[in-house]
């Protein structure tokens, strides 16, 4: 399992309202900010992608390991 607090700043940041999960809308919302058009489906896609609990949501956890898979 990678190292939350590495990552902890970055996913504060995409979880604009605080409850402790990325949701689809949230990534739309950063997509959106960083000039990128993601449809609510593709974002819900990537949510997948990252989200081993099936929840449809990210968790810190699930964000950490996303990310350090992505980076190694
Ligand atoms: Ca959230
Ligand atoms: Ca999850």
């Amino acid at each position: 399992m990678a190292d939350v607090t590495e990552y902890k700043a970055t996913f504060e940041l995409i979880d604009s309202d605080d409850d402790g999960f990325i949701s689809a809308a949230e990534l739309v919302r950063l997509f959106t900010a960083l000039g990128e058009e993601v449809t609510e489906e593709q974002a819900r896609l990537i949510v997948r992608g990252a989200d081993d609990s099936a929840d449809d949501l990210i968790s810190l956890q699930e964000f950490a390991d996303y990310m350090a898979t992505r980076a190694g």
